[in-house]
């Protein structure tokens, strides 16, 4: 009662002091200002523009006037176009082999070759990465190589991702600390910011190391985006988000998702940095990431990155786009700002690159994935036994052992006698002997 008395004497008084209309700080956690004209917003710019788009070169690969363009030689700008172009190359290849029905599923980045490729770029290869599932360029730009990506989308005995019981697609590699994709959409959001605090709370990575967190605007609708984003902002934790905008959920285009300008537009209500940048621009990426990686870790706080870009390729192999959208779009923005145009004619105005350059390119990025389609094709499966390895650390639960003897009964019934089962053993290294003999 006596302190109820003291501080309403305490808030009268400051009121009667500084007057309704220019005083502050009338609650005590809020430096809100106090204002007499009553306004509504619905704008972070301050104004009632959109969010503005960085970008340093123009749709055909000419500086803009006054830009910062990163700094890069002739040999580092080679690799970063050369990954730019592996994706496409990986992409045909493995869009038609899954059309052969020799792997089950697939999902391109065509048109987000400098969204992913200059993300991956700006970011050290140790610090954490957390996917969606169209960012095998940030393993490829990782050394991961084009046999362990074959070996995953087979499914064979060398995937190291997940011993080929995952969809395609599904990458996870611990040498390149990338951690292994989830199908349910946004379930890295929250966990970016768990790994970002474990980082921080890491002595020999604290300073060192950020966790770059990977989403599409779609799964941005998702409860976790929300989670994840205030969990990194007020642990807080070095939480990277680099959403990709690339204006579609499958059929969902995003003017139908969100009605506020974009996924920029939340970062500031979480009281994080944000930028908003031009995605088929990779020296804008280059840039836009590595300034935000670096004050993610200056912070130790969540950075947001939106990257504005178009997604040309069907969702995935299970999708027809064309029954959603004109074709004549997509082939307007094949043409329109094309990363991989812009970028190849940045570097030709550099003298790094000509005709001779791209054929040559072309022709051993071709040769190289045919070369690692055709081994992991002769390549087997994992022994049929480790299916039920890995479930769980430590000793191997009755359920999994019961279902391990469940399915060695049937095999002893049927595995030698009934042809269709004869025939898919022999696609499993040992024909399902150890399961058979066990
Ligand atoms: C929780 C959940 N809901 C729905 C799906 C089905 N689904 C898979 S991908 C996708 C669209 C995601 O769009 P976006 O996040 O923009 O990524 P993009 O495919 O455009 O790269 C949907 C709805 C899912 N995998 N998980
Ligand atoms: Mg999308």
């Amino acid at each position: 009662m006596i302190r109820l008395t003291a501080i309403s004497r305490q808030v009268s008084r400051g009121w009667a002091v500084r007057g309704l209309a220019s005083s502050a700080g009338h609650l005590p956690n809020s430096k809100s200002p106090i204002v007499a004209k009553l306004n509504f917003f619905n704008s972070v710019t301050g104004s009632d523009e959109l969010i503005p788009t960085y970008r340093v070169l123009d749709g055909v690969g000419n500086p803009i006037e006054g830009a910062e363009i990163p700094e890069i030689n002739e040999q580092y700008a080679r690799k970063l176009y050369e990954h730019m172009q592996l994706l496409p190359t990986l992409d045909n290849i493995l869009y038609s082999v899954q059309r052969q029905g020799k792997i089950s599923f697939y999902m391109t980045a065509h048109g987000e070759e400098a969204t992913i490729i200059g993300s991956a770029a700006a970011l050290e290869n140790d610090d954490e990465v957390l996917g969606q599932y169209r960012e095998m360029g940030v393993l490829l730009w990782r050394g991961f190589g084009l046999n362990n990506v074959m070996a995953q989308c087979f499914g064979n005995e060398e995937d190291t991702s997940g011993k080929g019981r995952q969809m395609p697609v599904h990458f996870g590699s611990t040498k390149h600390h990338f951690h292994t994709i989830s199908s349910p959409l946004a379930t890295q959001i929250p966990q970016a910011a768990g790994v970002a605090y474990s980082l921080r709370r890491t002595p020999d990575r604290r300073d060192r190391s950020i966790a770059a967190c990977y989403f599409g605007e779609g799964a941005a609708s998702e409860g976790d985006f929300h989670a994840g984003l205030l969990l990194a902002s007020t642990i807080p934790a070095p939480a990277l988000y680099i959403a990709r905008n690339n204006g579609f959920a499958i059929s969902t285009p995003s003017t139908e998702q969100f009605y506020g300008d974009g996924i920029a537009s939340r970062g500031p209500g979480y009281g994080i940095d944000t930028v908003r940048v031009d995605g088929n621009d990779v020296l804008a990426v280059l840039g836009a990431v590595r300034e935000a990686r670096r004050r993610c870790l200056e912070q130790g706080r969540a950075v947001l990155v939106e990257a504005m870009t178009y997604r040309v390729g069907h969702h995935s192999t299970s999708d027809d786009s064309f029954a959603y959208r004109a074709r004549s779009e997509v082939e307007d923005r094949k043409r329109v700002d094309n990363p991989i145009a812009r970028f190849r004619l940045f570097m030709e105005s550099q003298g790094w690159w000509n005709a001779e350059a791209e054929e040559e390119l072309k022709t051993r990025l071709k040769a190289d994935v045919m070369t690692a389609f055709k081994r992991a094709e002769s390549l087997k499966r994992a022994e049929l036994g480790e299916l039920f390895t890995d479930v769980y650390g430590g000793e191997q639960p009755w359920n999994i052992k019961e279902q391990r003897e469940e399915l060695a009964g049937l095999l002893r019934k049927y595995g030698e006698a009934w042809e269709p089962w004869k025939n898919e053993l022999k696609k499993f290294k040992n024909s399902g002997k150890d399961l058979l003999n066990q």
